[in-house]
């Protein structure tokens, strides 16, 4: 690919981006581990008014739309379909500095040093801060994104959390409109591009010796709930051949989640979060449990299979032990595919600026996973040191997110001299 632009005048301002990352770390809950910064919550709130803040300084025009995305915009010489880059600033609970906050901060500092050059684009670029990125307490992921695909809708609104508040309410007190979010999507193909910068959250290439990762594919994530019901029994009498323990049956059963989970093709996961049993006392044999587990992979035949595989299994082991089983899906996304013209800008303009790169499976969801329904979508990974991350342990080291940002700058300027872009 032949790319004209010259974009080492790009480079960021190294010590600003620093300070950048330093300051947004402060918004966090002092209660909680690491640094937390959950949706909804009076750090996010404070935290995403200094966003709007730094995006002004940094010259663009902002705005916050009715599903609580914080937008800047760079306007360019001849408009069109707009160039949209950005991520999030929520984190889970104990989470990092880094996860969608680099993303964010990259993005307002690639649209600061494309100003600052005097480098002139012609579509608008939109630098975005996504509502929501992380599953929250009412189980609804990348609400942001959601609502701008058009993905948004009134069953995710009256979606509550354990205390009976509705998601719509929780947005509604945080200052956005559901109603009108549910409207909000753009149309298809409404995009020049998206580009989302991000750490890997995995350990990929680090263990490579890469700085930069070109994400060829965006992982579906399946969630499931199942439910085991066996039957009380006395603890002490009850002879162990003639039990129906549930709690037993649900163990086995994320012992199989773990072995299924093993040996994908190109990259696939599961995982079991959580697990309950009640009566919950030592001298009852349970009578009842549940776990939530999810499955992830970026091939879409092995994920089917997993869902077919663990349906079956989970149920014939319980059926052994005199349990019943039910088990409920939850299809959080499907596959996304990366726009592969927006992957080789990405890699020409790594090739041009001398930066080694390697092509990666995000095992992570991302807001670029429902931005892809927009317009032709790419990522690029830094590093995670030890392929950490959704803990306080999470880290990037500052050259690496200074080479993705560059990087970021000059995919940006290269999509944007391409009349169009393939998706
Ligand atoms: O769960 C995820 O993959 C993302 O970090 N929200
Ligand atoms: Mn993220
Ligand atoms: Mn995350």
């Amino acid at each position: 690919m032949n790319l004209t632009a010259d974009t080492s005048a790009l480079a960021p301002v190294a010590e600003r981006l620093e300070a950048d990352l330093a300051d947004l770390s402060g918004y966090a809950d002092p209660d909680a581990p690491g640094w937390s910064r959950e949706v909804f919550s009076e750090p996010y709130r404070a935290a995403r008014d200094w966003v709007r803040d730094r995006m002004r300084d940094a010259g663009l025009e902002t705005t916050v739309d009715a599903a609580g995305n914080v937008i800047g915009r760079l306007a360019g010489s001849h408009g069109g379909p707009p160039l949209v880059t950005g991520s999030h600033t929520d984190t889970v609970h104990g989470g990092g500095r880094f996860d969608g906050i680099v993303g964010v901060l990259g993005a307002i500092e690639a649209a600061r040093r494309i100003r600052e050059t005097g480098t002139r684009l012609a579509h608008d670029l939109l630098v975005v801060d996504f509502l929501g990125e992380e599953a929250n307490r009412f189980g609804i992921s990348c609400m942001g994104s959601r609502s701008l695909s058009g993905i948004l809708t009134p069953a995710h609104l009256a979606r509550t959390d354990t205390t009976g508040h509705t998601l719509g309410q929780a947005m509604r007190d945080f200052g956005a409109d559901p109603e009108r979010a549910l409207g909000l999507g753009w149309d298809a193909r409404s995009m020049h591009a998206f580009v989302e910068l991000h750490v890997e959250q995995g350990p990929l290439l680090e263990q490579r010796g890469v700085p930069v990762g070109v994400v060829t594919a965006i992982a579906g994530i399946e969630r499931l709930l199942a439910t085991f019901r066996g039957r009380a029994d006395h603890a002490g009498t009850m002879p162990m051949a003639e039990r129906h323990d549930a709690l037993v049956a649900a163990a086995e059963a994320v012992l199989t989640i773990e072995r299924v989970g093993c040996g994908a093709p190109v990259h696939g996961v599961t995982t079991t979060g959580r697990i309950e049993s009640s009566p919950g006392v030592y001298n009852i044999v349970p009578e009842e449990a549940r776990i939530w587990a999810e499955t992830r992979s970026v091939d879409h035949t092995w994920l089917s299979g997993v869902r077919r595989t663990l349906a079956d299994e989970l149920a014939a082991q319980a059926a052994r032990r005199g349990v019943e089983t039910a088990v409920e899906w939850l299809n959080d996304q499907d596959p996304v595919l990366a726009s592969r013209s927006v992957q080789d800008v990405i890699a020409a303009g790594a090739d041009s600026l001398g930066i080694p790169w390697a092509p990666v499976p995000s095992g992570a969801g991302h807001d670029a996973a429902h931005m892809a329904g927009l317009g032709p979508m790419g990522m690029i990974f830094v590093p995670s040191h030890g392929g950490r991350s959704h803990c306080p342990e999470e880290w990037t080291g500052l050259g690496h997110i200074v080479t993705g940002t560059h990087l970021l700058a000059a995919t940006l300027t290269h999509l944007d001299a391409l009349p169009d872009v393939a998706a």
